[in-house]
């Protein structure tokens, strides 16, 4: 199977699950349940979910026992999307290549869609089946820790307080490991443990998805001054207009390709521990370097 091939199966596997799992568009009260389908039914790329399969798979686990964690994750995603696209935060009119949330449903139902996403990642997860190393509650730590406010709530802060000033490039980084980097691992973990993956595996995957996230940010900010807003499918050029602090405007363009080269690398070293079976994983880091939205 080709690494197109191979993505297009899982995303359709993951988006059926998740249609299970998800309440139906006609099921009261309406709005609500129609705002969380159209925010996660808009096209993303899956790629968390994505991940977190073929990190179970590259521990010798099954999809299936990964399916749970994996459509969680995207959840937790789709909310963290639909309010930073709110005005109170990053303020945007387009997500996915659609009019985001609030743009569609006000402002209030955007608040509640991603509140409700959020809260139902935790009933999806709940549905994961435990393994002789790994219990409900570590799964429930390592998923809650990410979306806590030392991680992904935290990232955001910084993000936020960052506005308009000079940061430093360490500043960059650490907001980055908080959001981007840490939803990544967070996915690549839970398809390990899933897989009753040894602590040395679950190392390397750390590892993997440190580097692999920053490596996707780097190259998420590169995009956003290369590319139009119809190709990437949300305002191009946001950065700039939001005076962001980002990997271009620290390094420069050239260093920032250099960069997302560097930890791509450091991404695929660090699979060294899961051999052969890591393929699709390298496949994947190898990809999203050369990605174009
Ligand atoms: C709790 C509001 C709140 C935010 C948490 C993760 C996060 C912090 C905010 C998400 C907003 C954001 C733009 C984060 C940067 C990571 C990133 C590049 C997200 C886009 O991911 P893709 O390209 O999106 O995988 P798709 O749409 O393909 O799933």
């Amino acid at each position: 199977m080709t690494l197109k091939e191979y993505l297009t199966a899982r995303a359709a596997e993951i988006d059926c699950v998740m249609d299970g799992f998800l309440p139906g568009a006609k099921d009261r009260p309406t709005t609500i349940h129609a705002a969380m389908r159209y925010v996660v039914f808009a096209g993303g790329k899956r790629l968390r979910p994505v991940l977190c399969l073929a990190a179970a798979e590259a521990c010798g686990g099954s999809i299936s026992n990964a399916l749970a964690p994996a459509c969680a994750v995207e959840l937790m995603h789709t909310y963290s999307l639909v309010h930073d696209d709110l005005p109170a935060m990053d303020d945007d009119d387009l997500r996915r290549g659609r009019p985001t949330c609030h743009k569609v449903y006000g402002e209030g139902i955007a608040v509640l869609c991603g509140d409700a996403l959020l809260t139902d990642s935790f009933l999806v997860l709940s549905q994961t089946p435990t393994t002789k190393r790994y219990g409900t509650r570590d799964f429930i730590t390592e998923f809650a820790s990410t979306g806590g406010s030392k991680k992904l709530i935290g990232g955001q802060v910084m993000d936020l307080e960052g506005e308009r000033k000079k940061l430093t490039r360490r500043d960059l980084v650490r907001i980055h490991e908080a959001k981007t980097a840490a939803l990544l691992t967070c996915a690549l973990r839970l398809g390990a443990m899933s897989a009753n993956a040894s602590p040395a595996k679950l190392q390397a995957l750390t590892q993997f998805g440190h580097s692999l996230g920053l490596a996707f940010q780097v190259i998420d900010d590169i995009l956003d001054v290369t590319q139009s807003t119809d190709v990437l499918g949300k305002t191009a050029g946001k950065d700039q207009s939001f005076g962001k602090t980002t990997y271009p405007s620290v390094l420069g363009l050239d260093a920032s390709r250099k960069e997302a080269t560097r930890l791509t690398r450091s991404a695929m070293a660090a699979l060294k521990p899961l051999g052969k079976k890591s393929v699709r994983l390298e496949e994947i880091a190898d990809s999203l370097l050369r990605r174009e939205y």
